[in-house]
């Protein structure tokens, strides 16, 4: 993070004191959150784009959830987010993003009214063998108000859908973004990110 010294006399060697920084010239810090289904890549989508290890809240899956979470889309998934996935992203000199992933299961939803204070906007993963699932985070999203755009990931084997064809199977309108990306690579992540906060700059009252 990049904190300009407001007195030029300094020398530049000279360590920066606190009283030096000129606060006005700090990033903006903002939050963003993502959801959507449970194995929609959410974690994975933290993971790719934060500059700092990410923080994440994974519990190995046991037999007992075998009954409640479907895993024929993620044969592979041993384990599941039961808080949230954390990471930071400078999207600009003067823009840094805390991206926070929510838990995917119905069971833990309670936590999202935790996760969404202070947050500019949502992201909605969704898996278009799936749609369904990121049905409760759009319902959430648009019953809080809170600015959203929709990302679709895009699995091996799954059917490639145009973003029209997702908007109109999930009666997304057309002001809200709907991108489609690859959650494992961090381009299209930022590229989703994006689509986000501007979206959510836009729908913010002056
Ligand atoms: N093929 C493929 N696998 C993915 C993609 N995104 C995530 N995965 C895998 O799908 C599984 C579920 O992803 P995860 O990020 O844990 O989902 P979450 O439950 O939404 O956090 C993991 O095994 C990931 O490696 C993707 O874009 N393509
Ligand atoms: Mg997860």
């Amino acid at each position: 993070m990049v904190f300009a010294v407001s007195d030029p006399a300094v020398a530049e060697d000279e360590p920066v004191q606190p009283w030096q920084y000129d606060r006005s010239r700090a990033p903006v810090a903002v939050k963003v959150l993502v959801a959507g289904g449970f194995g929609v890549g959410k974690t994975t989508f933290v993971s790719s784009v934060s500059e700092i290890t990410p923080l994440r809240t994974e519990a190995v899956m046991t037999a007992a959830s075998l009954p409640t979470d479907d895993l024929s889309a993620t044969p592979d998934k041993h384990t599941t987010t039961v808080a949230m996935d954390f990471g930071r992203v400078t999207l600009a000199d003067d823009l840094v993003l805390y991206v926070y992933g929510t838990p995917g299961q119905e069971r833990f939803w309670f936590m999202w009214d935790d996760l969404v204070r202070g947050a500019i906007g949502g992201l909605v993963l969704a898996d278009t063998r799936r749609l369904r699932d990121c049905f409760p985070a759009l319902d959430y999203f648009e019953s809080c108000g809170l600015p959203y755009a929709v990302a679709v990931n895009h699995f091996e084997g799954s059917p490639e859908y145009e973003e029209g064809d997702v908007r109109e199977a999930l009666g997304i309108p057309p002001v809200v973004p709907v991108v489609i990306m690859d959650a494992r690579r961090r381009d299209t992540v930022v590229e989703s990110l994006l689509a986000l906060v501007s979206h959510a700059l836009d729908a913010t009252p002056e």
